[in-house]
């Protein structure tokens, strides 16, 4: 205790040393921002200004949620566009403000519900669309002048976006009534979600032909949602999730530019999209750290209108931060995440459901994470006063640092020309899975504590119900209506559509305009993507895991030095290393997860053959006969896994390689466990898996005795 009545700052120092006894206090967070344990004054260097003027640190509009709260925006889609009209309106009725549509991987990849490679996708993460007429449905009963709708597509942008407009039209509402968004944002794609159709040329035409069409035509809409949410899932600390969203942002302001738009003309509808996870404060920071950036940027591309510096964000509590293992404990994870984008001041919120971590929200859970934002807005009195936290000395500073930390990353991108370029030199992606991997090694090793799966776990879980969704039945359904829609059509008219639409591709059409034409005269999503493919030609990339990272976190570990002396003497048993494909099937592009494992297993010593993202069973199957692995582990984060691992391990025994083993890791319900088993699978690793623990797991498949069991990693 000091009794100094004028305690100086040197004076708080000894006094906290005494009380800890030295310790250093000081928090290195993965940003690589030294947190202090107190802030004061002097840590304040730029006075944050007001809300609603420049640069908006504070907020974009003077009033804030004093005058309008944030959109209340569930992200949500399933099955049929029947199921999810149902489940919109039911969530509209019980106070849902806005609309998110969740579109399923079949769609997102441009094929229709028929295509041959989307049987274990349809219907699955999302919603089946696969003409005009799924929109409609899907829209009915909603007005679509006075409802915004969010869409998130990426890669078959042209053809959702066209259904969307022709929707509206056939409902009465002219599109320069529609008021929405649509993701639109390519460059994350190649980053982190892979859900892109064409090469990044061709992709970004795409996306200044949008600009260009909506800037005329849909005065209301947000043409794109420059999206850092999906960089953070995949492991991004939230200063690369800020430096690489905001410089995505500038190339295709610069895209838009370069192909004669004025950038006054179309920037003010440019919108955003961040990821809030448990780093609360820093969270907060980062939203008004955007802002100051965007500001900033905007500035130097040269726009005169406020409006085009302002940025404005959606945000959703992240996915990743929520876990399998004593489900209700998300909650209040969400619940933490929704007050940080709140104080951060976001213009409209998702917050995810209990049951995130395995399935599709469920009525239940739906209706706790909407009610979570709805008792933030009806019951605290927090959105009373404009940006609460503004002048809090952390804040502030912490706010000073992300906007130093960001702009340094954006000065380097730009000197190496640019996003684009950066993305296809690839060191934006390892630097988002090196940070990923320190992130798993850390939560591993019990340094990073996640309750309930590292500490504090319960002897026995809980079953909760989730939602499950029949992909076969709905698959039949959509089947049969692009039958329909195709047996009652004028086919020459579609045929003409769609001619003009593939010359447009070839020339300088803009191709939304051509699509519109193409979805009046009923022509199907996979009609119009494969229109656009015949020109620009399907991209595909081969996985590139990083090395060295996971391992490094591990030296000097003994279970980790156990664990390679294990893989050691599995290979001088076995003549070679122990062989592993890593496969990705079904249009399911997360890869997180893959990567982490690959990297991990290589660090080991294992040779891991990295297997292409989209591959069908029958492909995957060759690949390992042809490779001659062990082991086959597959990653299934997008609920097709009951229909494609039963298909690959078909595969294998057909070709008389029953011995090759067949894994399974990612977002599996402990209800399909025993199908999988029965179909042959020999290990299941689900959200929250100890990789140390797995990797033990895999060994002694491979034959390995690993000795007395020691206690499981903490
Ligand atoms: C707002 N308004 C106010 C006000 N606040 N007017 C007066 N006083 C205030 N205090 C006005 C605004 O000017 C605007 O009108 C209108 O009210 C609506 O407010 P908004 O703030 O623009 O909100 P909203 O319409 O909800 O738009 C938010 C947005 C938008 C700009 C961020 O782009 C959006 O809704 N994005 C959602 C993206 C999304 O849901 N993505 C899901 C991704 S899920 P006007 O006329 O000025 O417009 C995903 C997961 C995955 O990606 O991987 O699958
Ligand atoms: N419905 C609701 N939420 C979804 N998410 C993904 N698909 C859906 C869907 N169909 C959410 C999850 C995931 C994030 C990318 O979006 O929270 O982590």
């Amino acid at each position: 205790m000091t009794d100094k009545s004028n305690p100086t700052i040197a004076d708080w120092q000894a006094a906290a040393a005494k009380e800890v006894k030295g310790a250093d206090l000081t928090w290195a967070t993965p940003e690589g921002i030294d947190v202090k344990p107190l802030y004061t004054a002097e840590d304040v260097t730029a006075d944050p200004g007001l809300p609603g003027f420049a640069p908006f640190t504070r907020g974009v509009r003077a009033s804030m949620y004093a005058g309008r709260p944030w959109t209340i925006r569930q992200y949500a889609g399933f099955s049929t566009a029947e199921a999810s009209n149902a489940f919109y309106r039911r969530n509209l009725a019980a106070g849902q403000k806005g609309l998110s549509v969740a579109f399923d991987l079949a769609t997102h990849r441009g094929y229709d519900s028929d295509h041959p490679r989307v049987t274990g996708d349809v219907g699955k993460a999302g919603v089946a669309i696969d003409s005009v007429e799924d929109m409609k449905i899907l829209f009915d009963g909603i007005p679509l002048d006075k409802m915004s709708v969010s869409m998130t597509m990426n890669g078959a942008v042209i053809p959702i976006l066209a259904f969307f407009i022709v929707a509206g039209e056939e409902q009465g509402v002219p599109r320069h009534l529609l008021d929405g968004t649509i993701q639109n944002d390519i460059l994350k794609e190649f980053m982190v979600r892979n859900t892109y159709i064409y090469p990044p040329e061709p992709s970004m035409r795409i996306i200044s032909d949008i600009f260009g069409y909506t800037s005329r035509e849909m005065p209301k809409f947000n043409s794109i949602s420059i999206s850092g949410y999906h960089m953070q899932e995949a492991g991004a600390t939230q200063l690369h999730e800020l430096a690489f969203t905001i410089a995505d942002g500038m190339e295709y302001v610069k895209y838009g530019v370069a192909s004669g738009l004025d950038i006054d003309k179309f920037a003010g509808r440019l919108s955003f999209f961040f990821a809030i996870g448990m780093n609360f404060f820093m969270e907060i920071a980062k939203l008004r750290a955007a802002r100051v950036l965007w500001h900033r940027a905007m500035t130097q591309l040269g726009a005169q209108d406020e409006r085009s510096k302002m940025l404005r964000t959606h945000c959703q509590t992240s996915g990743v931060s929520l876990t399998e293992q004593d489900p209700y404990n998300n909650v209040m994870r969400t619940t933490i995440e929704a007050m940080a984008a709140m104080l951060g001041g976001t213009q409209s919120l998702h917050t995810n459901a209990l049951d995130e971590a395995i399935a599709l929200p469920t009525d239940f859970s739906a209706r706790i994470a909407r009610n979570t934002q709805i008792v933030l807005q009806e019951e605290t009195g927090m959105t009373k006063v404009v940006d609460p936290l503004g002048g809090s000395y952390y804040i502030e500073s912490l706010t000073q640092s992300l906007v130093d930390g960001a702009w340094t990353l954006i000065e380097r991108i730009q000197a190496e020309g640019g996003m684009a370029k950066a993305v296809a030199a690839g060191w934006p992606k390892a630097m988002i899975e090196e940070a990923a991997a320190g992130r798993q090694a850390r939560v591993d090793r019990g340094e990073d504590v996640i309750v309930g799966v590292n500490k504090y776990k319960l002897a026995e879980q809980d079953a909760i119900e989730i939602l499950d969704v029949d992909n076969v039945a709905v698959r039949a359904g959509q089947v049969e209506r692009i039958a329909r829609v195709k047996a009652t059509r004028d086919d020459a008219a579609c045929r003409a559509a769609l001619d003009a639409l593939r010359e447009g591709a070839k020339d300088s059409g803009n191709l939304l305009a051509l699509a519109v034409e193409c979805a009046r005269a009923r022509a199907t999503l996979g009609e119009i993507s494969s229109a656009m493919e015949d020109v620009f030609g399907r991209y595909g990339t081969q996985p590139t895991p990083v090395s060295g990272v996971y391992g490094g976190a591990y030296e000097d570990d003994a279970r980790w030095t156990r664990l390679t002396d294990g893989v050691a003497a599995t290979e001088r048993r076995m003549g070679r290393k122990p062989r592993m494909l890593v496969a990705k099937m079904g249009q399911d592009g997360h890869d997180r997860g893959a990567n982490l494992v690959s990297s991990m297993f290589g660090d080991l010593g294992f040779e891991i053959v990295p297997g292409a993202l989209f591959q069908t069973p029958a492909e995957v199957a060759a690949l390992a006969l042809a490779k001659d692995v062990d082991i086959v582990g597959a990653s299934s984060l997008a609920a097709g896994h009951k229909t494609l691992i039963p298909e690959l391990i078909g595969h294998l025994r057909e070709a008389g390689r029953a011995d090759i083993k067949v894994i399974a890791g990612g977002v599996i319900p402990a209800q399909d466990y025993q199908a999988l088993r029965d179909a042959g699978v020999q290990a299941i690793f689900g959200p929250g898996t100890n990789l140390i623990q797995a990797a033990e797991d895999v060994l002694k498949l491979l034959g390995h005795n690993m000795g007395p069991q020691e206690e499981a990693a903490e």
